[in-house]
């Protein structure tokens, strides 16, 4: 089959933005004028195409990315519009790791809010090219040039408003494109309201000119051609002029600004073309960089071309009760057909393609081939997780994986009635092969169920889903810290694990010596014995029970990490030793030596973006030192004062209470995980006297 749309006419985008900013308003107008839907969906009316989960429609909030597809003037945009709410950052993660392009919505009352600097950053980290779109120019306050100041101050990115609005809160009625130099209005405020482009009147032309000179010096400055072309006081052509606009957007070195209002349909076509004029194709990107599966340290590129061996990386994983797990997966290169075998790289197993589906919000079309710069799902592929790399199985390539922030909020869980424990396990297990932000643990020595996730938010929405999808019904613990165990110095432990009873016996002895390891090591396991004191093949039970041992910690119970674990010594029987007895040995020895090397827990440390009128900036700042808060730096942009701070995530539960109140609502944070650090040991002992433990902590 040829191609539908040829590479440079394809754009693979998503919307981000902070909580409420309107990507989901935008994307429902994006699906109108683009003849996706005949009829737009309300997120206040529950009635968004995009969010289409119930939770979603109930709370008029977007918690999970969803995908879409639309045409606009002969290119195929592929949309993913993603939440604002902090719980839910994984969703913006991944997209912005397989997108080309974004588009990043903001407030037109409040500018840059703290969220919108998260997603900014992830951005940057993925080396997405994006447009802002400043949104809200309808509502009392908004203000197009304040928030293009804002945007320049806090994300230190350099603006090129390709368009200013005119009037402005109520009276906003249209836009004037600084490129054509035209004035776009639209008659009425419906969705099918009529978009005009007449002369620039009189009254606007001064203004107009300022800001039409203002894109040229900007641009002139980054660009040979348009820099002779405007010292020689001459006309420059619109191509040129939007060619190199194009050119800083996709080198990330501008960000094109344009301005609307999603709820009023004014400015969203003109964003759509902004789509296609300044966000890149697949081809305008560099190769993509993967390394070869069995050397990492060797480099393997991919051109976008569909003559090139497929590769595609799996986002996001979804169970489907009707056609069961569903792969989304963005194709980087190459072509794959229904029935076609791929490699999953990070397994070595092959996967049979079973099916190929385009995505519309919920809804599914089944198609038969995925070719380079798609974005779709494959039906069938039992072994991949997010984050997989699927290629051709004669050219294996891993790609870059995903990264996602560790969960630091628990809960317990359990069923309300015994007959449901199977039924509550299989639905936790399943959430949490979709979601890589959401983690289920048991407790060793209570039995109990722990669930971690992102914040109460994620976990109540969990617990809501499990209910309604699986009708299971279930006992919560209040969400508590994921607290975790480490040692702060080395000790030994020798032990022998002996049984004698009738027939064969057990014979396992271990010396082993555990160590201290940086934060943020994990687990590290050692083999020093010589001379087969240990015969080899016991090894590995060895290292699988010190790794047992250490998912249990002994002071709370928590898991254990950044430790080193050393095999020194040991000795076997002939007939009695079994991988079963070292395995029980190893994790006895592991146990004890722990408890010689002054464990101590180590408690999520968040950092916190707050950003508030300067008026309460005295009560916030008092209210984080009580929260063991530290200051990092503090900012003024325009009216508002930024705080960056770091606290500990124990101190911060109910905070976005407290916090509107102590700023009569008009303050904002966002927070995201920073590292692990050694609970201070009064703290510490504090939580041991709560979860009524004896052990205490010494300084
Ligand atoms: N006045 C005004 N309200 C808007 C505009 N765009 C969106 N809204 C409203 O703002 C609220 C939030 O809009 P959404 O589109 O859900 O925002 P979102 O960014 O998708 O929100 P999350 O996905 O939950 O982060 C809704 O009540 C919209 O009707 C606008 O241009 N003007
Ligand atoms: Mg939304």
């Amino acid at each position: 089959m040829p191609r539908k749309y040829p590479l440079k006419n394809i754009r693979n985008i998503g919307i981000a933005a902070h909580i409420d900013a309107g990507k989901t308003t935008v994307t429902e107008r994006v699906l109108y004028y683009s003849g996706r839907v005949h009829r737009v969906g309300e997120v206040h009316d529950g009635a968004a195409t995009m969010d289409y989960m119930e939770q979603e429609r109930e709370r008029g909030i977007t918690i999970t990315s969803a995908a879409t597809a639309c045409e606009w003037k002969g290119h195929r945009i592929n949309i993913i519009d993603t939440p604002g709410h902090i719980d839910f950052t994984a969703e913006v993660e991944r997209c912005m790791r397989v997108l080309d392009g974004a588009i990043i919505v903001f407030c037109g009352v409040a500018g840059v809010q703290p969220q919108s600097e998260t997603v900014w950053r992830q951005a940057e980290k993925y080396k997405v090219p994006r447009i802002a779109f400043i949104n809200k120019m309808d509502r009392v306050g908004a203000n197009f040039f304040q928030a293009i100041e804002s945007i320049e101050h806090r994300l230190h990115a350099l603006t090129l408003p390709v368009q200013i609005p005119v009037g402005s809160e109520e009276n906003f009625r249209a836009v004037i494109d600084l490129l054509n130099q035209k004035m776009i209005t639209w008659v009425g405020e419906t969705v099918n309201c009529v978009q005009v482009s007449e002369e620039i009147p009189e009254e606007y032309r001064d203004d107009a000119h300022f800001w039409r000179m203002h894109l040229i010096e900007v641009v002139a400055n980054h660009d040979e051609e348009v820099l002779e072309l405007y010292l020689e006081g001459k006309e420059i052509p619109v191509d040129l002029l939007k060619k190199a606009i194009r050119k800083l957007c996709i080198n990330r070195i501008g960000t094109p600004v344009l301005c609307g209002s999603a709820l009023k349909n004014k400015g969203i076509r003109l964003t759509l073309d902004a789509v296609v004029d300044y966000l890149p194709s697949p081809i305008d990107l560099p190769p993509y960089e993967g390394t070869l599966p069995q050397d990492p340290n060797k480099k393997v590129l991919r051109h976008p071309s569909d003559d090139e061996p497929f590769s595609a990386l799996a986002f996001k994983i979804l169970s489907d009760p009707h056609v069961g797990k569903l792969t989304f997966v963005r194709v980087y290169s190459g072509v794959i057909e229904t029935g076609q075998t791929l490699l999953n790289t990070r397994t070595g197993m092959k996967e049979r393609l079973g099916r190929i589906v385009e995505l519309h919000a919920d809804e599914r079309t089944e198609i038969k081939e995925l070719r380079t710069g798609d974005i779709g799902a494959v039906i069938g592929c039992r072994s991949v997780l997010t984050g997989d790399t699927l290629c051709a199985p004669k050219h294996p390539i891993a790609l870059m994986p995903l990264t996602f922030p560790e969960p630091v909020v628990h809960i317990s869980i359990e069923p309300k009635t015994k007959a449901d424990q199977d039924r509550l396990s299989n639905a936790l297990h399943r959430f949490a092969d979709e979601d890589p932000t959401f983690r289920v643990r048991v407790n060793e020595e209570t039995g109990q169920t722990i669930i971690a996730g992102m914040g109460e938010l994620h976990l109540e929405i969990i617990i809501d889903r499990m209910k309604r999808e699986f009708g299971v019904e279930a006992h919560v613990g209040k969400p508590v810290v994921a607290y975790r165990e480490t040692i702060r110095q080395s000790a030994t432990a020798d032990k022998k694990f002996v049984r004698q009873t009738g027939g064969r016996g057990q014979y396992g002895h271990v010396v082993l010596t555990v160590e201290p390891l940086p934060r943020g090591s994990g687990f590290v396991f050692e083999d020093k014995t010589v001379g087969g004191v240990i015969p080899k093949n016991y090894i590995p039970s060895v290292e699988k029970g010190c790794k047992e041992a250490l998912e249990t910690g002994i002071v709370a119970g928590y898991p254990m990490v950044d430790v080193k674990i050393i095999l020194t010594f040991g000795s076997y029987h002939e007939v009695d030793s079994s991988d079963l007895a070292f395995q029980i040995a190893a994790s006895m020895a592991v146990k004890e030596a722990v408890m010689n090397a002054r464990p101590i827990l180590l408690e999520p440390i968040m950092r916190l973006e707050i950003d508030t009128p300067p008026e309460y900036t005295g009560d916030i700042i008092n209210d984080l030192d009580h929260r063991r808060g530290r200051m990092l730096n503090m900012e003024v942009d325009g009216q508002r004062q930024i705080i960056h701070a770091l606290a500990p995530l124990a101190e911060l539960f109910g905070y976005a209470n407290d916090l509107r109140s102590c700023s009569q609502g008009r303050a904002n944070y966002a927070m995201e995980f920073e590292r692990y650090e050694d609970v201070p040991v009064e703290v510490g002992n504090r939580i041991m006297e709560r979860i009524g433990s004896s052990y205490g902590f010494e300084p």
